[in-house]
């Protein structure tokens, strides 16, 4: 499967930006749609309200603010929506027909990221938005490949960190996890060779991917030929459920592996859930490991809790 390039996908996603545009007056709305229209779609309200109730609905990439509006100012939403929405990720514009210098030593306080005087020409507005989107894109997707295994598209470990940190282990949490093993996998790269060994990882993920759903469910390649599962808000019995799915579709799947004597490639998993003698990540880790060993050891193909 080829990739696109990093510049590729940058480039791509430079045309179908989400763009908000906060004016009160018609003419520039209409003016500054036409601008960008290039660079994506443009949703434009009249007044700070409104532009607030659509940042706390869409994931915009790019926001334009008048400094002079109906019910405040540019600056002063540029403010309010770096302390609602903390992060750094939006570019902020504030476009103003006021030459003050002191306004706009005050947009920089407030962290916007570019300051347009008018008049402007429509080429200045275009490329200095298309700049601040490049490098959003840009941060955007290292942070999505930096969590991400690059050969099956599962989650990698750095991703799990992430996770652990939101959903912090507190008693009274629901939290299971399962790891998942290929079994006789060193035969399998022996007998078909390696490249047939990574087909079959992706092919294994891929049903992961199939039988794991939900926002916070993530399938994560540990090691070489080992998943994890983390699982929040979800008991243990359901908790098995899902690996045992995910264990009896890959049987089902049917690759060949004339190396195992199931004839077929298998996993083996163990599953482990927060609480009792697990009330730490590692005390979980090594819970759900130690089922694992014992899922290997009473043949394999197996799921041991
Ligand atoms: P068991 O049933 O006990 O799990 O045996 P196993 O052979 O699967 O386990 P072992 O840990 O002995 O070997 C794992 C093998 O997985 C060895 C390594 O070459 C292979 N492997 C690890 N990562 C990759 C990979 O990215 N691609 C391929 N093709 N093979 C890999
Ligand atoms: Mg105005
Ligand atoms: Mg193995
Ligand atoms: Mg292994």
């Amino acid at each position: 499967m080829a990739h696109d390039t990093f510049e590729t996908q940058i480039h791509k996603r430079c045309t179908q930006a989400k763009i908000l545009i906060v004016d009160d007056s018609p003419i520039f709305i209409a003016m500054y749609e036409s601008m960008l229209s290039e660079l994506g779609e443009c949703y434009c309200v009249g007044s700070a309200k409104e532009a607030l109730s659509l940042l706390a609905k869409h994931d915009f990439d790019v926001a334009l603010f008048d400094h002079h509006l109906p019910d405040g100012t540019g600056l002063r939403l540029c403010k309010m929506v770096r302390r609602v929405h903390s992060s750094r990720q939006l570019p902020i514009f504030i476009i103003t027909g006021s030459s003050d210098e002191t306004l706009e030593q005050k947009c920089w306080e407030v962290d916007c990221s570019d300051f347009i005087s008018k008049p402007f020409h429509a080429i200045t507005l275009k490329h200095r938005v298309l700049a601040q989107l490049r490098l959003k894109f840009a941060v955007d997707l290292l942070q999505e490949t930096s969590n991400q295994d690059q050969l099956t598209g599962l989650h990698n470990r750095r991703a799990i960190d992430d996770v652990i940190q939101r959903r912090s282990l507190r008693k009274g949490h629901v939290f299971s996890i399962a790891i998942l093993d290929v079994d006789f996998f060193k035969k399998f790269n022996d007998e078909y060779g390696h490249q047939a060994g990574d087909e079959c990882l992706v092919k294994v993920a891929s049903i992961m991917k199939s039988c794991v759903r939900g926002p916070d469910k993530l399938s994560v390649r540990y090691g070489g030929e080992e998943f994890l599962i983390l699982l929040p808000d979800t008991e243990l019995k359901d908790a098995i459920a899902i690996a045992e799915r995910v264990r009896s579709e890959v049987a089902k799947a049917q690759i060949p592996h004339i190396k195992s004597p199931m004839g077929v490639v298998t996993l083996s998993a163990g599953v482990a859930t927060y609480g009792g003698d697990c009330l730490t990540w590692r005390a979980l880790l090594k819970a759900a490991d130690e089922c694992l060993y014992q899922a290997k050891r009473e043949g394999r193909n197996r799921l041991v809790s």
